[in-house]
């Protein structure tokens, strides 16, 4: 029985575990529901996508189904090397603590509501906002000073879960050119094979 991925890749949390599968090679089958589909309500434990199924194990979170997936196929995204997995421990917790919500609400406001025909942006939630954003992308910008990925000197799930982020940050106009590091960090990420493979 293959894996299964549920939700759809234009989510950066969906499209995270999808790109590790691909840049690792493990096969996985991707139905596209959505958050209010019967499927996810029913057998997503939080009742968000993304959603993993692989044999008795259902996940949850998309960066323990990325770490899952790490598990069932060799490779080198995930080393057990003590200093590097620290470090990609920490992105992983960060990203969810602090780099999602710091441009989440600027997606919504400016992709999301426009896809689902929700209206204009509000302008309050994408300021209030942009102000996390400038904490959060300081901080990242200096954490890539002298390095070309996050943790140690190869591609790491912290790559993938905090490059994902940056899927849609073009289309939502987040103030990247401020810091040099990430747009050249991030030129780096989509070139890999996983980011290519799930580009939407
Ligand atoms: N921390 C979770 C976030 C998951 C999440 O918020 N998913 C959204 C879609 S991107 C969702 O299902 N939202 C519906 C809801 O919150 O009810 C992860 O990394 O997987």
């Amino acid at each position: 029985m293959s894996i299964k991925i549920y939700g759809v890749p234009l989510s950066q949390n969906v499209r995270k575990p999808l790109a590790v599968a691909a840049h690792i090679g493990v096969e996985v089958e991707n139905p596209p529901v959505r958050p209010i589909d019967d499927i996810v309500q029913q057998k997503s434990p939080s009742r968000r996508v993304p959603f993993m199924v692989d044999a008795d194990v259902v996940l949850c979170e998309s960066n323990a189904i990325m770490i899952h997936l790490c598990s069932r196929k060799p490779n080198n995204l995930y080393p057990e090397e003590r200093t590097i997995r620290d470090r990609i421990n920490q992105f992983l917790f960060w990203d969810a603590a602090h780099w999602t919500p710091a441009y989440q609400p600027i997606q919504f406001e400016r992709l999301v509501k426009k896809i689902l025909g929700m209206g204009d942006a509000d302008e309050n939630v994408v300021a209030a906002t942009l102000v996390k954003f400038e904490r959060e992308a300081g901080y990242l910008n200096s954490a890539l000073d002298g390095r070309e990925w996050l943790a140690g000197d190869a591609p790491t799930l912290a790559d993938f879960a905090v490059g994902c982020g940056l899927t849609h940050a073009k289309s939502i106009d987040l103030p990247l050119s401020d810091y040099p590091n990430i747009e050249a960090w991030n030129a780096r990420v989509v070139q890999l094979e996983g980011f290519r493979k799930t580009a939407v």
